[in-house]
């Protein structure tokens, strides 16, 4: 593989791997702003960057189980209504360094930064499928029905799966409120060659895994996608399975992240002077579900205290409530009075009731994907 055109990035990013890059801010950084600067978002790549400077030979092809396969340029894309949909993108392995320490796992290891929050613009994915014919899909069959194939022009190593590819169900994507894009914007910008240029796939609520970057194809396909990153990673196993006993065909790729939250204003330990502490973060949670409450402890679990939650500045978050981002995290603050050495723990109850487990073990899975137990920081006083 080819990492000699990379694209330059902001110092400050916390790097994980160099190739492919992979890289998160830090805490403080990620939650300074409602939406992610293009600077600090996520940089999660399973191969190098592809240049795909010469716009005017670039196109998607619409295929698969279609009458009148299409080539679509930028500008074909562009010309459909667009959409500014302002959705949080996470990666299933947010916060799999902290899994990792309670039993090994593998995978690249994150912090709690592995997800941002920006405003994508580009056409409905089913505005993009009408416009080659494709009707609004109902029909569900027992083997779950037709799904829509993303591939990318990235180069993943073979022996990883060659080109980055993922599906969705098509009633998922031929459904006008589940906000799924082809993207050419972010946060009003062009969207920059880290994280897609020209085109990539937004689905909202659902793990950045199928949200594909650089597309190359959409097809209309009879099952779910064959390839490697949605049948041989990605899935959500028991905590009882490991190397030698996993069978991947039993288990779904996983789709909804399930209800999260994490401090970012204060590192795993600290050294603090007693008094007043502020302690901000984010939650968030798949599917569209709102954040319903954002409760702090300072005393191991025992009693909490509900946290301030907003999405911009000045307007009050109401889970569900349409001036609300439904796709979107919700930032939370609170101040903490600490008088000697503390841990606090976060945790986050979605619209649906969903609450985030206490123990990391209960949850534990070999590739560590989707670990969302309590958040703990510690604070050591000092005088
Ligand atoms: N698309 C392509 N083509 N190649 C990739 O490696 N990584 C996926 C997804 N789409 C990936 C991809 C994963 S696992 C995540 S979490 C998101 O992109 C990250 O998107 P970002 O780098 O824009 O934050
Ligand atoms: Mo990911």
């Amino acid at each position: 593989s080819d990492y000699s055109q990379e694209p330059s990035r902001h110092p400050s990013l916390r790097i994980n791997a160099k190739e492919p890059f992979n890289a998160e801010a830090t805490r403080r950084d990620l939650v300074a702003s409602y939406i992610t600067p293009v600077d600090f978002f996520l940089k999660r790549n399973h191969g190098p960057i592809p240049i795909l400077d010469d716009i005017d030979s670039y196109y998607v092809t619409i295929g698969g189980l279609i009458d009148r396969p299409a080539k679509l340029t930028l500008d074909d894309i562009k010309k459909l209504p667009k959409y500014n949909v302002t959705a949080t993108l996470q990666c299933a392995g947010n916060r799999r360094t902290q899994m990792s320490r309670s039993r090994k796992v593998r995978g690249v290891g994150w912090d709690v930064c592995a997800l941002g929050n920006a405003t994508w613009g580009g056409a409905k994915l089913l505005d993009v499928l009408q416009l080659i014919g494709v009707p609004y899909h109902t029909e569900i069959t027992p083997s779950g029905g037709k799904h829509v194939e993303f591939t990318s022009v990235d180069q993943c190593p073979e022996e990883k799966g060659g080109p980055y590819k993922a599906s969705i169900p098509l009633g998922h994507a031929t459904n006008p409120a589940a906000d799924v894009l082809v993207a050419y914007e972010m946060n009003g910008e062009v969207l920059k060659r880290d994280h897609g240029y020209p085109l990539r796939v937004i689905v909202p609520g659902v793990i950045g895994a199928r949200s594909v970057k650089w597309l190359d194809r959409i097809d209309i396909i009879e099952e779910e996608c064959q390839g490697f990153f949605m049948q041989k990673d990605y899935k959500m196993f028991p905590p009882s399975v490991d190397w030698d006993t996993i069978v991947w065909s039993t288990r779904k790729p996983q789709m909804d992240y399930p209800v999260q939250s994490a401090i970012c204003s204060l590192e795993d330990t600290n050294a603090i002077i007693p008094g007043e502490v502020t302690v901000t973060g984010y939650a968030l949670s798949g599917g569209g579900r709102g954040i319903e409450r954002v409760e702090i402890s300072t005393d191991g679990g025992k009693t909490w205290v509900g946290a301030v939650r907003y999405q911009k500045e000045g307007v009050p978050y109401i889970a569900g409530d349409i001036t609300s981002d439904k796709w979107a995290w919700v930032l939370f603050k609170t101040v903490v009075d600490v008088k000697g050495d503390t841990e606090i723990i976060v945790k986050a109850v979605d619209s649906s009731a969903n609450v985030q487990p206490e123990s990391v073990d209960t949850i534990w899975n070999l590739r560590g994907i989707l670990n969302t137990c309590w958040h703990h920081v510690h604070l050591l006083t000092t005088r």
